[in-house]
């Protein structure tokens, strides 16, 4: 049966700039070569595709952690069973889309203090992964390697102590004019199996509260055409820059 669709010029109009809006998240979380299920161990949240920014705003608010109304979808995921040192973890995006804003990508882990469906991120995060720019880097959008990619993995490092944590991807998206930005994160849920009893890992922030719109990373002009893209916060990497700009 053919629908007769009435629906003016101008109507549709306005439904295209809503389209091009939208953007990914990272509902898959990936282990080893298995890509699991959507939110089947990633919280989902309530911002769907949409980037965060509103003039800095979101560097001070929780919704940094796992993105707006990630707490509505706490006790949903499962925990992924990974070993440190053993396991290839990571995300990919929704439909695999492929990054198309440049960028880094940096993945943060936070110690839960007992179950993770029940941790609201206020802990110290550390960095275990980060991918910028080609170096040397023109300046250009297709010099970051985080560029038309779908899938960000890591060897997890065996200097993770035990326990369950939040492992949060952001990709901080830089083409707005100048220094404005567009933060897209989620957070998937894992157990660590580990042998590691040394000390806890370092250098961590909060989050909210380790980014700043002062921070060398967040102050990148995309407009000026940059030669050089300091990376988002802490400074170090955990437990080294093994995993910097690595794609396996
Ligand atoms: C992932 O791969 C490693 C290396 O092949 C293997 O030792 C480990 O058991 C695998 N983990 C899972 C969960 O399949
Ligand atoms: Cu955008």
């Amino acid at each position: 049966m053919m629908m007769k669709t009435n629906i003016p010029l101008l109507a549709l109009a306005t439904v295209l700039p809503t389209l091009s809006a939208a953007h990914y998240l990272f509902p898959h979380f990936i282990l080893n070569d298995t890509v699991t299920k959507e939110f089947e161990y990633v919280r989902e949240h309530d911002n769907g595709l949409m980037p965060s920014w509103d003039d800095g705003a979101i560097l001070t608010s929780n919704d940094l952690r796992c993105n707006k109304g990630s707490e509505n979808h706490m006790s949903a995921p499962q925990t992924a069973k990974v070993v440190a040192g053993v396991d290839t973890v990571g995300f990919q995006t929704n439909l695999a889309t492929k990054i198309y804003h440049p960028g880094p990508v940096t993945i943060h882990m936070s110690l839960a203090p007992g179950d993770v469906r029940e941790y609201d991120g206020s802990g110290d995060w550390f960095k275990v992964y980060q991918l910028g720019t080609k170096d040397p880097w023109d300046g250009t959008d297709q010099g970051w390697l985080t560029r038309d990619r779908s899938q960000f993995t890591f060897q997890l490092p065996k200097e993770i102590p035990k326990g369950q944590y939040l492992m949060r991807i952001e990709q901080m998206a830089v083409h707005q004019p100048y220094k404005a930005k567009e933060f897209f994160m989620q957070c998937a849920h894992v157990q660590v199996d580990s042998q590691y009893t040394g000390p806890a890992p370092s250098d961590t922030i909060k989050l909210p509260g380790g980014y700043s719109k002062d921070d060398p990373a967040i102050q990148l002009d995309s407009w000026a055409h940059p030669s050089y893209a300091p990376m988002p916060k802490p400074d170090k990497m955990w437990p080294n820059e093994n995993n910097f700009n690595k794609i396996l």
